[in-house]
């Protein structure tokens, strides 16, 4: 039988602290473990808004699947779309396995009590739009979440690799976009300009608050579900991105960006952080709009969700009765 974390101390130690050793020995929780209650509801919290995130994200990129301005592009556009589908499930399925039910999940995300990444709120005016959400949007969740590729909790772990290899085919194609309308007519370059003037502070904003305002991360760094700040990850993704942008010869909407050669990273101007509450509170350019179209199509698939269960029961009740009958 394999060890858990319960049967790891020869020396009487509280539960709490025989946890914490197995964690800084760089061991998976998985599933049955012994957990302290606050680390199961801290994954349950951030795995399900990550859900919702993919789910929703789904949007902002879908509507413009019927004008990709090629069918190569269109095929490309319907993939990533169709992976993100594929993110949240794998991501509700790894939060069920700590007990939560797919059902309360989803019903949160529906009455708008669950969060959901306050990237995801804001329009996609343009082509270049698909672009700029591909390198920068995608760009900055792969300095997230290759970290959870090592996150503590295995079942999260396992699916973050996935989830990061297809979130890096994304990137590319996002990059790919914006070299094709950086290298295109002025209008196609200025397209994918202001493109980046839109994506550039909502995707540094989306790393989470700054570290002395995220109540969340000593603790999530102490479990290991965190690898990484808000603010350390936050300067990653800028130190990855400026060579990117100068390559494309676009200019990043930021006159403070520039390079310290004493911290070795780039200097960027401050943040708006009131802009980030507002939007976490509902008051971004699209929260409404994309609230109001995950519940239509929610109530439209309920035919769908039907039939399925309808199917599962019927073929039930055939397994049940072959049993019998042999
Ligand atoms: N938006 O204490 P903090 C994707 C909340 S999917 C909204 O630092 P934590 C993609 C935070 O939840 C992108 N809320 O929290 C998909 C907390 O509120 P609660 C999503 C945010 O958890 C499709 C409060 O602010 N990625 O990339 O330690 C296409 C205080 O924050 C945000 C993930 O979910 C935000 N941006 O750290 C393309 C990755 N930031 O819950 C791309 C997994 C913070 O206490 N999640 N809040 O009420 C994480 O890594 C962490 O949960 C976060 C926040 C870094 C996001």
């Amino acid at each position: 039988m394999s060890q858990t974390v319960a049967d790891t101390a020869e020396t009487p130690v509280s539960l709490d602290r025989r946890f914490q050793d197995w964690i800084d020995a760089e061991r998976k929780i998985e599933p049955r473990d012994w957990m302290p209650e606050a680390y199961r509801r801290t994954l349950i919290r951030q795995i399900s808004q990550h859900a919702h995130s993919e789910i929703i994200g789904m949007q902002p990129e879908g509507n413009w699947i019927t004008r990709a301005p090629s069918l190569r592009r269109k095929v490309a556009l319907i993939a990533k779309v169709q992976d993100e589908a594929g993110h949240g499930l794998y991501l509700y399925s790894a939060a069920e396995t700590l007990g939560a039910s797919r059902d309360d999940m989803v019903a949160d995300l529906l009455s708008g009590k669950a969060k959901y990444s306050s990237i995801f709120n804001y329009p996609t005016p343009s082509w270049a739009d698909i672009g700029a959400i591909g390198w920068l949007v995608d760009g900055a969740a792969i300095c997230n979440q290759v970290p959870l590729c090592r996150t503590s909790y295995g079942p999260y772990a396992r699916a973050m690799v996935r989830v990061c290899k297809e979130e890096s085919f994304h990137q590319r194609q996002g990059y790919e976009i914006m070299m094709a309308l950086a290298q295109g007519t002025p209008e196609q370059k200025q397209m994918a300009q202001e493109a980046l003037n839109r994506w550039w502070i909502p995707s540094l904003l989306m790393f989470g608050p700054p570290d002395d305002q995220s109540p969340n991360s000593a603790q999530s760094m102490k479990w290991k579900i965190k690898r990484h700040s808000n603010d350390d990850l936050r300067q990653r993704f800028v130190d990855m991105t400026v060579p990117q942008a100068e390559f494309l010869g676009l200019t990043l909407p930021d006159p403070d960006l520039k390079w310290n050669e004493e911290r070795g990273h780039y200097d960027f101007g401050a943040l708006p952080w009131d802009e980030f509450q507002a939007v976490l509170k509902g008051h971004g350019p699209c929260n409404r709009q994309r609230m109001a179209f995950r519940n239509k199509t929610f109530a439209d698939g309920a035919w769908v969700r039907e039939a399925a269960s309808a199917y599962a029961e019927k073929q039930k009740a055939r397994q049940a009765a072959a049993v019998k009958a042999a």
